[in-house]
């Protein structure tokens, strides 16, 4: 692909380590509304208007040709694409219907109570220690606890689950040192999740079978149930862990935030949306042009990789009043944390249940969160988040 004229250059690699570790890219916003990014001829958008605009817009910023660098008209991807996330319209209308109706609030509601005495019971035991991790022992140990179950997944092989993930969102990104280290052992992990996506893998009850119920409905095929199915297990942990571990990351770096929301604990579902602005687990997601068009006086043509920075655009001053501050208190609305538009995340009724109960379960035990030590941060060419936090939690 070639530089579109009038279009400001950049050398930044977006998928290097420094720039991973810091992903708020403030050059790569005001360098202009499109910036062309040299290394890998593509377009890239980090103002809050652009990539909103790019989002809503399906039918010119398309999802079919991959989300990632990969263009599938022109290159093998590296597994069966998602028919969901790698999907337009129509095929793309039928499969988010099909997980709207298993991941919607009123289908999770019933889960919420299992939920609180897990959250609660995994709470208790970690203000007993007093120091903890916060990601291994809250922002993965909780999900990892009622995810699978959710799911229906069978107990065993379940630490394939997180390689999986890892895996799928450096995928998004260029063949560089941290995807050919998560595709270490990927026959044994890409095996076990195929396999589980089957029927007869999934226990009885979960939204697993929901979804191959829809399929004996005829809505689905069984092929496209199991795809389903292996979107779930493909985005809906690693996602929520990084969700998690940015709020408790959150509140660590800023204890006053804590104080506020013990305060008044109905602030849980804005502290989480606030955490997902600040921290943007998902940093980064593109587009595939299916016409030439014009953004802001730059002529993009036809079959153009479109870079779209979350995290840029969710610190966006154009947007976003005092936007470097975690306030908990602010109006989060229209945040592109779960991204927007047709593609807005399916799963975040689910991200914010397993959230906002452990948040609250937190808030009701523990009157402190003293970080004890620097944060590490996990590297991963989408996702950006903590990867230990050390901390005591003080009852
Ligand atoms: C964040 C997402 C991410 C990765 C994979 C899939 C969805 C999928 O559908 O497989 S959304």
């Amino acid at each position: 692909m070639t530089k579109p004229t009038n279009c400001p250059v950049s050398d930044l690699d977006p998928f290097a380590p420094d720039f991973l570790e810091d992903p708020y890219h403030d050059a790569l916003r005001e360098a202009g509304p499109v910036v062309w990014l040299e290394k890998y001829d593509v377009c890239a958008m980090a103002r809050y208007q652009q990539v909103r605009a790019a989002l809503s817009d399906w039918e010119t910023f398309c999802s079919s040709r991959g989300v990632g660098l990969t263009d599938f008209a022109t290159e093998e991807p590296w597994r069966t694409p998602s028919i969901i996330l790698e999907a337009d319209p129509p095929l793309h209308t039928k499969t988010r219907g099909v997980l709207m109706s298993v991941l919607s609030k009123p289908a999770l509601q019933p889960l919420s109570d299992d939920f609180k005495s897990t959250a609660d019971k995994l709470v208790d035991d970690l203000v007993v220690k007093g120091e903890i991790d916060a990601v291994r022992d809250l922002a993965e140990a909780f999900p990892l606890s009622v995810f699978p179950d959710t799911i229906g997944l069978r107990k065993d092989g379940r630490e394939n689950l997180l390689p999986y993930g890892d895996m799928a969102f450096n995928a998004f990104g260029p063949r560089n040192e941290l995807f050919e280290r998560s595709f270490a052992n990927a026959q044994r992990v890409v095996q076990w999740i195929t396999d589980q996506c089957q029927r007869q893998a999934l226990v009885p009850g979960g939204i697993g079978e929901r979804i191959y119920k829809i399929a004996d409905d005829g809505k689905i095929t069984e092929d496209e149930a199991a795809l389903l199915v292996r979107s779930l297990l493909t985005a809906g942990l690693d996602t929520t862990i990084f969700g998690i571990g940015a709020v408790l990351y959150c509140f660590a770096r800023f204890p006053d935030q804590w104080q506020v929301l013990r305060e008044n604990p109905k602030l849980v579902r804005g502290a989480f949306e606030e955490a997902l602005r600040f921290v943007s687990p998902v940093q980064t997601f593109m587009r595939t042009t299916t016409r030439a068009v014009d953004v802001e006086g730059v002529e993009i043509s036809e079959g153009q990789k479109v870079l779209l920075f979350l995290a840029s655009a969710n610190r966006d001053p154009r947007q976003w009043e005092d936007p470097d501050r975690f306030d908990i208190g602010r109006r989060t609305l229209g945040h592109v944390g779960f991204g927007h538009g047709i593609h807005v995340c399916v799963g975040q009724m689910l991200a914010r249940l397993e959230a906002q109960v452990l948040l609250t379960s937190l808030v009701e035990r523990v009157e402190r969160i003293e970080l004890t030590g620097e944060p590490t941060w996990r590297l991963n060419n989408t996702l950006h988040g903590v990867d230990s936090l050390p901390v005591k939690l003080v009852a």
